[in-house]
């Protein structure tokens, strides 16, 4: 079968599940929205037809796509307003007890039309896909009610399919108390367990579930009955586990065999080794250490030497990580975590892809899986991490189509 396109290049890293990952000097070859084939060498007589497209990358660098593993993409408005406070010294958990944070996301998101929702999210995808991002999970979060959260989850579901980039769905209605449940936190426990939950699982409206347990948010007793209710529908479950202060949430997530605990700055050594045991992946979001100026990053490099799946993603979000560019988390993974440009490549590929349930599809550059390539104006992929600051995104192939050429959507 003669391929569609075919990639020629010297330095193709196609990040199959283990490193080292050696650099192929070859081809990939696809055919409609999958990869065809990958070998050294020059791609063979046999699949180049008369309307196979070439792509010269010989200087260049081939990846897979950017997988992001964590975000809260659909909100309105924006909290640059936080920064002054945070200046001051103001902490994250202080701003949102004030009704801040969250909840004033909450209010912009509720009064935001279903347009302005989506122009802003569809804004936020092309960047991602400039960056290089071709998957994208999408938290809910900041709607709360049933109505906001299921218009989110719907403009989701739509974005998904008018927008290149494939978004994977989460329903988190435990992002925080709204503020007409302020006194009486156990009936916003109720909405969600008798009303919101069973109809965004009856209405297939998310694939994962998540739960922010934080001191002041959701306890772990909370997170545990939302958890184990989720599992019930069939949500898939992660969680955002000992971000700030350790409530022994690594280990939970642990228990409830989720696919991803997220954040796990505080940790402890014994819910790292059951995450481990478990096979549970450690997302790790170092633009949000970074932003909320914590002086630390979460155990990456520690926790990578013990074996355990690694993934980083950006958090993107409007309060602790205002960013969709997925490189410059890498400059944060490297030159705060200290982990290698291949540790970091690992971790926003085939870890990440381990981390939405989608490693068999997605995350590396093997026959069968979907063609979603990088092509970089970089010599070699440490050369991504080591020149920060810029775009090094050439072409991103999605699905087989060439979506940004010369840095540009198309
Ligand atoms: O809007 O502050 N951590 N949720 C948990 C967030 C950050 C997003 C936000
Ligand atoms: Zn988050």
């Amino acid at each position: 079968m003669f391929a569609d396109l075919i990639i020629r290049s010297d330095t193709i890293v196609s990040c199959e599940e283990h490193l080292p990952f050696k650099a192929v000097d070859g081809y990939v070859a696809v055919l409609k929205d999958r990869i065809q084939s990958f070998a050294a060498g020059e791609a063979p007589a046999a699949i180049c037809g008369p309307d196979t497209h070439l792509i010269d990358a010989r200087g260049q660098t081939v990846v897979p796509g950017l997988i992001d593993s964590h975000t809260h993409l659909i909100h309105g408005g924006s909290r640059e307003n936080e920064l002054a406070l945070k200046l001051k010294g103001a902490s994250y958990l202080e701003i949102l007890k004030m009704g801040g944070g969250i909840l004033s996301t909450v209010a912009a998101t509720r009064n935001a039309s279903r347009d302005e929702l989506k122009a802003k999210a569809r804004q936020s995808l092309d960047q991602m896909l400039l960056h290089g991002t071709t998957t994208v999970e999408a938290k809910s979060g900041y709607g709360l009610d049933l109505e906001n959260e299921v218009k989110c989850l719907e403009l989701a579901r739509e974005l998904n399919l008018e927008h290149p980039v494939d978004i994977v769905s989460t329903y988190m209605g435990a992002h925080a108390i709204p503020a007409e449940y302020k006194s009486n936190p156990d009936e916003y426990m109720q909405l969600m367990l008798d009303t919101v939950m069973p109809y965004v699982a009856q209405a297939g409206l998310a694939e994962f579930m998540d739960v922010f347990c934080e001191e002041g948010v959701f306890s772990p007793a909370q997170a545990q009955i939302l958890m184990e209710a989720g599992q019930k529908l069939g949500f898939k479950l992660k969680i955002h586990a000992d971000e700030i202060i350790p409530l022994q949430s690594a280990e939970l997530a642990t228990v409830m065999h989720a696919i991803s605990a997220d954040h796990l700055l505080a940790a402890s050594d014994e819910g790292l080794q059951a995450m481990q045991d478990a096979g549970v992946t450690a997302v790790l979001l170092p633009g949000t250490s970074f932003y909320l100026m914590l002086g630390k990053y979460a155990q990456a490099r520690k926790m990578i030497d013990k074996g355990m799946r690694v993934a980083l993603a950006s958090d993107y979000n409007p309060g602790t990580c205002p960013c969709e560019n997925l490189q410059t988390v890498m400059t944060f993974a490297c030159f705060g975590m200290h982990l290698s440009p291949v540790e970091i490549l690992q971790a926003m590929t085939i870890n990440a892809a381990h981390a939405v349930d989608r490693a068999s599809e997605i995350g590396s550059i093997a026959a069968g899986k979907r063609a979603d390539l990088l092509i970089l104006n970089a010599p070699n992929w440490d050369y991504v991490v080591y020149h920060f600051g810029i775009n090094h995104v050439d072409k991103v192939i999605k699905n087989g189509v060439i979506v940004v050429d010369n840095g540009q959507l198309i």
